[in-house]
């Protein structure tokens, strides 16, 4: 069963929501207070198109904190582990962001605009409120704020075609988790090779509400022969591919050793951080439970609304947080947080679904 959602002001409207609705969204989820599309034409011909042609998401949710001041830099590296000291401009940086005892906040992306001015494009949490709170606390000259930017993204195997027709054919030289400022009509944004799929693709950062509609419609005009559709983050092509979801897959209960995580938490001698402490200590003894693909045996399955109880010898010994059913791989694909000793590929472990008790295998990778 699923169910409507009712609309009013505190669930925002995106810059591009007037072409999303007129393309025929069919299902949205609530992220960071906006709308997310999940389903325009099902959840498995979307899947399929994604992996063939190229898609426009409207993820305007991965909404923007601004760090901008003389202090920006050494608040950044205060909130990530992440050692960002080597940084360059043209660099995106996935870093994950933790409390004072070493647990998962966000996991976002940032890119460095300059020392003084950076982005933070989070996932689904009020990371607004611990910057701010921060940068109060230790009395850093520092701005922190939601600017009016909203990422949208173009992904699938012709998304290189696509942006190449609407921005010129310096798009091929943004390498993956690099941008550059390209210009549009008579603007420009900042462009990354980057995005929530394995199927390549970019994101484009809108700032400016008022030219999102005109990127749209320049896009979907450009690629009327690459069969561009919209779309949006696919469940099944995000859990073949291994991409996590705070809120889902972690919460704030997680390290990000836990959530495998630990290379970009490598300890520093000097780095000053939130939470050293903590990582330090678990870096040192090694996490308890760790994220890991599941295939999960037997006829498709729903998508899970709960976490699902992993079991062996009766023992809870972990839970699958997503799950779908792969037409490609035939299997259900699975993410689960898995206790050690029981998280070695191929150990054979139990999980407790709505639709009833199913063998499931630990893998040592993901599908994509
Ligand atoms: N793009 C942007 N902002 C975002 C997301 C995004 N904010 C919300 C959410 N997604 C944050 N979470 C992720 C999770 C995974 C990745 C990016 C953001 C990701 N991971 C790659 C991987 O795991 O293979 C690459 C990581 C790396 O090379 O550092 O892309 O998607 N703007």
């Amino acid at each position: 069963m699923a169910y409507l959602i009712s609309l009013s002001r505190r669930l925002r409207e995106t810059p591009f929501t007037p072409g999303v609705e007129a393309t025929g969204v069919k299902a949205y989820t609530v992220y960071n207070r906006m709308l997310l599309p999940t389903v325009f034409e099902d959840m498995e011909s979307d899947y399929h198109h994604l992996k063939e042609h190229v898609q426009v998401w409207d993820v305007s949710v991965e909404r923007q904190i601004e760090l901008n001041g003389a202090d920006a830099a050494r608040l950044m590296q205060m909130l990530t582990p992440r050692d960002l000291r080597k940084m360059q401009l043209d660099q995106c940086h996935y870093v994950p962001i933790v409390d004072e005892n070493g647990k998962m906040l966000n996991d976002p992306v940032a890119i460095k605009h300059s020392d003084a001015r950076w982005w933070i494009s989070i996932a689904d949490s009020d990371l607004l409120f611990w910057v701010k709170g921060l940068a109060l606390g230790a009395g850093l000259d520092v701005n922190v704020f939601e600017p009016d930017v909203s990422p949208l993204a173009v992904q699938g195997p012709k998304s290189g075609a696509l942006m190449e027709r609407v921005f010129g054919p310096d798009v091929h030289d943004i390498r993956f988790f690099r941008h550059k400022r390209m210009a549009f009509m008579d603007t420009s944004f900042i462009v990354a090779r980057s995005g929530y799929s394995k199927q390549g693709g970019y994101e484009i950062y809108v700032a400016g509400s008022q030219h999102g509609m005109p990127l749209w419609d320049a896009l979907f005009k450009a690629g009327e022969d690459l069969n561009v559709r919209p779309g949006c983050p696919n469940l099944i092509e995000r859990v073949e591919s291994g991409l996590l979801s705070y809120g889902n897959d972690m919460t704030m209960d997680n390290t990000p050793l836990e959530c495998g995580l630990g290379k970009y938490c490598k300890p520093v001698e000097g780095l000053e951080h939130v939470g050293r402490e903590a990582l330090a200590l678990e870096a040192a003894l090694g996490p308890e439970r760790q994220i890991r693909a599941i295939s999960i045996l037997g006829e498709a399955l729903g998508h899970a609304r709960t976490a699902w109880p992993l079991i062996e010898d009766g023992a809870r010994v972990g839970q699958v947080t997503s799950a779908a059913w792969s037409p490609d791989f035939r299997t259900n694909v699975a993410i689960g947080m898995v206790d050690a000793v029981h998280w070695s590929p191929g150990t054979e472990l139990f999980v407790e679904t709505p639709q009833g008790l199913r063998e499931a295998r630990v893998r040592g990778r993901f599908w994509n």
